[in-house]
């Protein structure tokens, strides 16, 4: 089992494939943004759990996925949705609860799903989405396909009972799945260290001899380096993968949370001096790329294409009444 710095072996990449995560990066940044403006004005109702902060993990992880590997997440999903390559102006219009959005307007923020980008969902119970991942990954030794299953959950999930059953069968039978620990050290307001026996999370599998090992997910190259060697291990057909990913959330659980588990300085430290974005933006510097008005300009067509979803989200019709009786599982 690595804990480890194994995942900084490969961490150049070229200008193109820097500016790809970046751009990835920002739109999921831009668009969550303006989901917690909408949330504000009263657009949006129910719970929206917004991403900012942790782009990294699902760019990085996005950037090793072949045709075919699925994507399943828990509720704080908006970014794994365009990071698989789901259209912005389905997803607002999901989040204002719209005709347009991917579940007609029904589902909300945390279920959502397309069948054609292999994402599949969204789930707002914590950790139900371990075992559904794990029978994706069945799915695809049972159909001998070789795609992977991307089975991300948080901290606060990685200590569900069903986590442990999901973990012995993937290893027993051998499944292609990965599990990516988002590990933003906090679960509603109780951080990792008031929870979790052993803080390692990389660890999680350790009963069951799936390796892990631990990840900076605030750099997206790290990612994107123990991607490769994890989805590498399930799709060669030697099981399941654990990777952890020291992450940070920048806003709160949920829209409303008083944030008294963490103090306001240990969140400005981390936006200063840890953000994916600007982690990107000094490593294409560090490669020679010095062309801040490119990246002005592309800023400026992420906004666009943002307002545009969400011009989009505000225009489309409620659902008519009649669909109260459609999509129904009974
Ligand atoms: C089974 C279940 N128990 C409790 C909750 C309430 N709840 C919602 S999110 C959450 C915390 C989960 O934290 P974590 O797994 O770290 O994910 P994060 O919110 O940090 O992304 C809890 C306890 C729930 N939705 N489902
Ligand atoms: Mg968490």
């Amino acid at each position: 089992m690595a804990a480890d710095a194994s995942a900084k072996s490969n961490l150049t990449a070229t200008n193109e494939e820097l500016l790809q995560y970046y751009r990835d990066m920002l739109l999921i940044r831009r668009f969550e943004e303006r989901a917690g403006q909408l949330y504000g004005m009263g657009h949006i109702g129910g719970f929206c759990h917004l991403y900012i902060g942790q782009e990294a993990v699902v760019v990085g992880m996005e950037a090793v996925k072949q045709e075919g590997d699925q994507t399943i997440t828990g509720y704080r999903d908006h970014g794994h949705m365009l990071a698989c390559g789901m259209d912005a102006k389905g997803v607002m219009a999901e989040l204002t609860g719209r005709e347009g959005g991917y579940s007609k307007g029904k589902g909300g923020s945390m279920h959502m799903f397309s069948k054609e980008k292999e994402f599949y969902g969204g789930h707002g119970i914590v950790g139900a989405q371990i075992p559904l991942g794990v029978g994706l990954g069945f799915a695809n030794r049972y159909r001998d396909e070789k795609k992977v299953s991307l089975t991300y959950f948080g901290d606060g999930a990685s200590n569900q009972g069903q986590v442990f059953e999901a973990m012995n069968m993937a290893q027993l039978w051998k499944l292609p799945v990965v599990f990516v620990i988002e590990n933003n050290q906090y679960a509603m307001g109780t951080s990792v260290t008031r929870s979790h026996s052993d803080t390692h999370l990389y660890r999680r599998g350790a009963a069951f001899g799936i390796p892990g090992m631990e990840v900076d997910g605030m750099d997206v190259l790290a990612v994107r380096e123990a991607a490769r060697q994890a989805v590498e291990h399930a799709r060669n057909g030697e099981g399941p993968y654990i990777l952890e990913m020291k992450t940070y959330r920048y806003r709160g659980h949920s829209m409303s949370d008083p944030a008294k588990y963490r103090s306001r300085e240990e969140v400005d430290d981390i936006r200063e001096h840890n953000d994916p974005i600007k982690r990107c933006e000094k490593r294409l510097a560090d490669n020679g790329f010095k062309d801040e008005a490119a990246l002005k300009e592309m800023d400026k067509e992420i906004k666009a294409i943002v307002k545009e979803a969400a011009d989009f989200s505000l225009e489309s019709p409620e659902p008519a009444t009649s669909e109260l009786f459609t999509d129904i599982y009974a």
